[in-house]
């Protein structure tokens, strides 16, 4: 089986692809042309395969319809895997055309791809939580309505409904998982849990001497993103194409988060954890909590980490780096960079 994998070098991406060659699957992934490196997460699984060929990487971009086509072509996937996307909410309020292009017209441009292929090709679209908006207090199921709050969630909705109109007007196979927030070492430094987790190990030995967050009273339904990319492979292997939540059907404030990781190296978050606006977004979604019912009850899929194993996984491998990253310091052969430039 060959699987064709957008967003290859993302936090999905890893984990995924990890999970495919397992199953025996030969890989096929886009890679976004940088002036630095942008492997790391894969670079593990690239040396692995490095003799057996079934890790292969070609530069290409959501935005470049043509090579996306001409890719398709060449490898005639079984499985496409939509994961890449500008996937930062606050990011899409500052770059809106960007992000909704590419969660536009990428998706667009793949759905096309296999209209017109002679193979028949099964897609799965890389959904989102974000497209509820989180307006009450409600536990969200595939049933539930959208109402999407940032540039981000309304690129996701275009590209969930797209793949529903591929579906329902062609017969494609083509699946929505709604994925709730999944998290894991290899998560985004600027996304809220790494943040925290990384600040944390940087705290413990003494190289940062505090973080700054916004709305700590923020809720959300966080799963380890291994789980999820299971659930992503359950969905592409039943009867019928459909939408999917994925969910640990617990929510947490982002400050019981912060709590756990400061507990967990014996120090009080209070001392550390400062507050402001510059984190805080202009149309924030204030809950979200996820309703797994459907893909435990067809799918026999369950998430096996819980909400305080998550936290506590992360800050060790982040209280691992750290430690080596404090060694460098200490030789002079690294900056303690802990206040990013970005605005996140
Ligand atoms: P990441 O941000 O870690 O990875 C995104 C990937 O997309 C990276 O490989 C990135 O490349 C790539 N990418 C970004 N822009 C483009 C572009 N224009 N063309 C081609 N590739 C591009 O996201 P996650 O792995 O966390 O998430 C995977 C997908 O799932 C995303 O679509 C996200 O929106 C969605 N999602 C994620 C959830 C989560 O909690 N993680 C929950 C629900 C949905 P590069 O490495 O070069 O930046
Ligand atoms: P989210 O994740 O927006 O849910 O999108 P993020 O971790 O960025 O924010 C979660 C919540 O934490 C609050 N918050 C902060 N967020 C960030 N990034 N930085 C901070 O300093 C900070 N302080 C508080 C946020 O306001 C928010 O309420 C993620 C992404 O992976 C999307 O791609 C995905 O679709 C959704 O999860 C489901």
């Amino acid at each position: 089986m060959k699987a064709f994998i957008t967003g290859i070098t993302g936090q999905d991406g890893y984990y995924l692809t990890a999970h495919l060659l397992d199953l025996g699957y030969e890989i096929h992934g886009t890679l976004r042309r940088s002036s630095s490196f942008n492997t790391s997460r894969i670079d593990r699984l690239i040396s692995e395969h490095s003799n057996d060929k079934r890790l292969n990487l070609y530069y290409s971009d959501l935005l470049d319809s043509s090579s996306l086509n001409n890719l398709i072509n060449t490898i005639s996937p079984d499985e496409i895997y939509n994961l890449a996307a500008q996937s930062h909410v606050a990011v899409s309020f500052k770059n809106p055309l960007y992000t909704t292009q590419t969660s536009t017209i990428g998706p667009l441009t793949l759905l096309e791809a296999i209209k017109n292929s002679d193979k028949e090709i099964k897609y799965y679209q890389a959904s989102s939580s974000e497209m509820y908006g989180g307006v009450d207090n409600s536990t969200l199921s595939e049933t539930s309505l959208f109402n999407p709050k940032s540039p981000y969630a309304v690129g996701k909705l275009f590209a969930h409904e797209m793949t529903k109109v591929y579906r329902d007007s062609y017969g494609l196979f083509c699946v929505n998982g709604i994925l709730f927030n999944h998290e894991s070492p290899l998560r985004g430094e600027t996304f809220v849990t790494r943040k925290i987790t990384r600040a944390v190990g940087r705290i413990y030995h003494k190289i940062q001497t505090n973080v700054t967050l916004g709305n700590l009273e923020a809720k959300r339904d966080w799963g380890f993103a291994g789980d999820y990319v299971k659930g992503m492979k359950l969905m592409m292997d039943y009867s019928t194409p459909e939408d999917w939540v994925l969910a640990t059907g617990e929510t947490h404030t982002v400050k019981e988060f912060v709590e756990i990781a400061f507990n967990e190296v014996g120090l009080n978050w209070k001392d550390y954890v400062l507050t402001s606006d510059k984190y805080h977004r202009p149309n924030e979604v204030n809950h979200l909590l996820g309703d797994p019912t459907k893909a435990k009850n067809k799918l026999n899929w369950q998430p096996e980490y819980d909400f305080k194993g998550l936290v506590k996984s992360m800050v060790q491998s982040d209280l691992e780096l750290a430690e080596k990253e404090s060694v460098l310091i200490e030789k002079k052969l690294m900056q303690p960079t802990w206040e990013y430039p970005q605005t996140n």
